[in-house]
């Protein structure tokens, strides 16, 4: 830990130590006893700001018209935007769904929390969670929506409050789970979603609470709301620039994958399809159905964002209230020739982050630091002056929300780990420096990869293999190998 964190958890200590002298005192002179949220009644409570966090799955970072999209509109998240911080740089440590979901609770990498693919797995109970300690804080705590990981649809530790489903779970007329009662609604998800959102919040009753509300949108199947189905009639997508590259230099992996396909099924069928040195040209769909309606999808999560505000607003909490907008990984639309997410480049690792808390953030602000997924939970625990744990891999991104100089991250390491479902993506590990990206696959033998972003933002010319780079490719490895270390990186597949 660096002076400045040890500084900023002596303080954290410190603060949580007055909140418990001012909560005690609040709830002995108006004489009332602990309820399940530690001390009844409202005085102190107030103080302290409400959290909700807010994110979609699979939503890129430019999928905003806050960041120039030619047609999709997205009113509630420039509002976010221009009335907070935009973080221009926000990235993922494992571009996978419900890895990257246990990374925003536990505030800890994939190999430490366990949940290293989308097969199931759970996060180990045991390790405290931003909602657990927020729950002990006093903090009335909910989460609704996508919550994909382990096998149940039930209620997990540290939320008073649960409305969730099993896996991925339905567009249209869902099946849902109440605080542990199974039914079928009529629906759909994104509306439904919102739905019991703002009835929570109108609920709250003046207690401080941390509701995350996590949708199904923009995920696949892409179905978008009724409403939304002929949105964009004139919508033409612009081709990348990157659908150009023909992945010549690049893994062999790469170009197996866009021939013989993603799954195993796919992969099985064009097993004997032949892997070229490089891809053919291929032609451009600007009208895809599926992409538009990827789109189309996000259009009623802007309006679930603007029912929360306004609900929040309703409630008298609107700026009282840390209000986090992400997605849990990124996507491609056709770069390098991929769809869906995984691999270590920009439009699968960048996600949008939004946090509007006019109490501490500058509005219209954009900060351009390295923040990633893992940084939301001790962001939470640090904005709520409870302590956070120090086992926790993140760092609050308080200083960052509230413009101040701060010693930051120039560096982090990604990782993702091969899918028995999709086997053409292998074991990967690498470092994105605010210069390079470099990926190594220590479970095949293939090429590395090694990226200059100032040179090639694209990611076109693979420099692994090039002589004149050999120092610089050199400090990465060194530099990955002691993030590696530093993160106690092990592959929990590997046994
Ligand atoms: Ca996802």
């Amino acid at each position: 830990m660096d002076k400045a964190s040890r500084k900023g958890s002596a303080m954290q200590r410190r603060m949580s130590r007055r909140e418990v002298i001012r909560w005690s005192a609040a709830a002995g002179a108006a004489g009332l006893a602990m309820s399940r949220w530690g001390m009844g009644g409202r005085p102190a409570g107030n103080q302290r700001p409400n959290f909700v966090f807010i994110y979609t799955d699979d939503q890129r970072y430019d999928a905003m018209s806050c960041m120039g999209h030619p047609f999709l509109r997205t009113p509630n998240m420039d509002r976010l935007a221009q009335e907070g911080v935009r973080f221009a740089n926000a990235f993922v440590v494992n571009s996978l769904c419900s890895p990257s979901r246990a990374c925003f609770l536990t505030g800890l990498y994939s190999h430490v929390h366990g949940v290293v693919d989308n097969m199931g797995t759970e996060y180990d109970h045991a390790l405290p969670t931003y909602a657990t300690e927020l729950q002990k804080a006093g903090y009335q705590t909910a989460y609704i929506g996508k919550f994909h990981q382990g096998a149940t649809a039930m209620p997990r530790p540290g939320f008073d409050y649960w409305l969730s489903f099993r896996g991925q779970g339905q567009y249209g007329d869902p099946a849902l789970n109440e605080n542990g009662r199974d039914f079928k609604a009529k629906g759909y998800m994104t509306d439904l979603l919102t739905d019991y959102a703002v009835r929570f919040l109108k609920q709250t009753g003046g207690k401080p609470f941390c509701m995350t509300l996590a949708h199904k949108a923009a995920h696949a199947p892409f179905t978008p709301a009724e409403r939304h189905a002929d949105a964009f009639p004139d919508a033409k997508m612009a081709e990348p620039a990157s659908w150009k590259d023909d992945l010549s230099g690049k893994p062999a992996w790469q170009r197996e994958l866009a021939v013989r396909g993603m799954s195993k099924k796919e992969a099985a069928a064009n097993a004997n399809k032949k892997v070229p040195d490089a891809l053919p040209p291929e032609t451009w769909n600007p009208t895809l159905a599926s992409r538009l309606n990827y789109y189309r999808t996000l259009l009623a999560v802007d309006e679930s964002i603007g029912r929360v505000l306004a609900a929040l607003e309703e409630i008298g909490q609107l700026d009282n209230t840390v209000v986090m907008f992400a997605s849990d990984n990124g996507f491609f639309m056709g770069e390098h020739r991929f769809h869906d997410k995984r691999q270590m480049y920009e439009e699968s690792i960048r996600i949008p982050l939004l946090v509007r808390y006019p109490k501490l953030a500058k509005a219209g602000t954009v900060n351009r630091q390295m923040v990633l997924n893992i940084d939301v939970a001790p962001t939470f625990l640090d904005l709520a002056g409870a302590k956070v744990p120090a086992s926790m891999q993140g760092r609050s991104l308080r200083p960052l929300i509230a413009g101040e100089k701060a010693d930051w991250r120039r560096q982090f390491l990604y990782e993702y780990f091969r899918e028995e479902s999709y086997p053409t993506i292998p074991t990967m590990v690498g470092i994105r420096t605010e210069r390079y990206t470099y990926v190594r696959y220590p479970e095949i033998q293939d090429l590395d990869e090694m990226y200059d972003l100032e040179q090639d933002p694209l990611q076109m010319r693979n420099l692994a293999q090039e002589p004149k780079q050999a120092e610089t490719l050199g400090r990465l490895r060194e530099d990955l190998d002691r993030l590696m270390k530093e993160t106690g990186y092990r592959n929990p597949k590997a046994g």
